[in-house]
């Protein structure tokens, strides 16, 4: 223990809070999918990320921990560019991250949302210190670096304005491509539906969550919330699904027995890479 009033030779400043808009933002950004990429490029270009797709910044106090969740299955090439480009964005918005890529084992049909609630669950057995989520599709990459990767006041859609919709909002009841809750606006909308198979309706019903428990979707301005999609077809098992018109009309009733708090699946393997953390899951089928 050191006398009160004593000086250290080296004198540690504490570390101010980072700021709410960090001054290193450069703005548009210039994204493309016509040039090869490759996970050593990416490594080679963000040595200081941590392995596990981890990074905090080191010159300021992050006022929140974000674990970022991408739902998964057979798109490593899409994965190469989404490391390309986030890991960078996000270290110059100096937050504090790590990236979880929930990869859905076996090939019976994809389910979206209840990947992201594994994510959610497995996000927080490895840092309990999470408090905000965010969710992306593995395939949009954000063309300006002010749509800033953390949580608000209320849960926030981020994917506003994307060129496959013609940088608008398709219908003001869009929820898809990224959006960010924090825990607690996570858990008071039971998490997300685990019983949508298939593509389609499961960002709907987490709007109706939101809507539903009182609360209501923040989003940034349209000349900020811009993003590309790397164009693709609809992969294999990944069909419409042809319940998801009725299933959006009963949130109300279905949002209580479904969600996080009935997730069931079986963890298969968890392994870090060194730009991103592997959850490879068995959610079972539908019924
Ligand atoms: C739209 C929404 C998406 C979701 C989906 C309906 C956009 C940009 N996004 O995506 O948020 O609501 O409709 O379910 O409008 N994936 C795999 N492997 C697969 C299938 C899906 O990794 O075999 C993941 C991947 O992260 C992908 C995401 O699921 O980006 C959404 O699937 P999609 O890209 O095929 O569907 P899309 O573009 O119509
Ligand atoms: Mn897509």
């Amino acid at each position: 223990v050191k006398p009160v009033g004593t000086n250290n030779t080296i004198t540690e400043k504490p570390l101010p809070p980072c700021p709410e808009m960090p001054p290193g933002l450069v703005g548009r950004l210039l994204i493309e999918f016509g040039s090869p990429m490759s996970m050593e490029r990416v490594q080679r270009e963000n040595p200081d990320v941590q392995e596990g797709g981890k990074y905090s910044p080191l010159d300021c106090v992050p006022r929140q921990k974000v674990a970022i969740l991408i739902p998964f299955r057979h798109r490593e090439h899409h994965l190469k560019y989404w490391l390309h480009y986030l890991h960078p964005i996000l270290r110059r918005q100096k937050v504090s991250y790590g990236i979880y890529i929930i990869n859905q084992f076996g090939e019976d049909t994809f389910n979206r949302a209840k990947l992201l609630n594994v994510g959610f669950l497995e996000a927080l057995r490895d840092n309990e210190s999470y408090d905000c989520f965010i969710f992306s599709d593995v395939d949009l990459v954000p063309m300006d670096d002010r749509n800033l990767y953390h949580c608000y006041d209320q849960p926030r859609h981020f994917a506003v304005a994307m060129d496959k919709f013609g940088f608008r909002l398709p219908y003001s009841g869009y929820f898809g491509g990224v959006s960010g809750l924090s825990k607690t606006q996570f858990l008071k909308i039971n998490g997300f539906p685990n019983e949508y198979w298939g593509w389609g309706g499961e960002d709907d019903d987490i709007f109706n969550r939101i809507s539903l428990n009182g609360m209501k979707v923040s989003r940034p301005d349209a000349r900020i919330g811009r993003y590309r999609m790397i164009k693709h077809e609809r992969d294999r098992h990944n069909e419409p699904n042809p319940q998801r018109f009725t299933k959006i009309q009963n949130t109300k009733v279905t949002m209580k027995r479904d969600g996080i708090g009935s997730l069931q699946y079986r963890l298969v393997e968890m392994f870090r890479r060194p730009m991103y953390t592997n959850v490879t899951v068995d959610i079972g089928r539908p019924p």
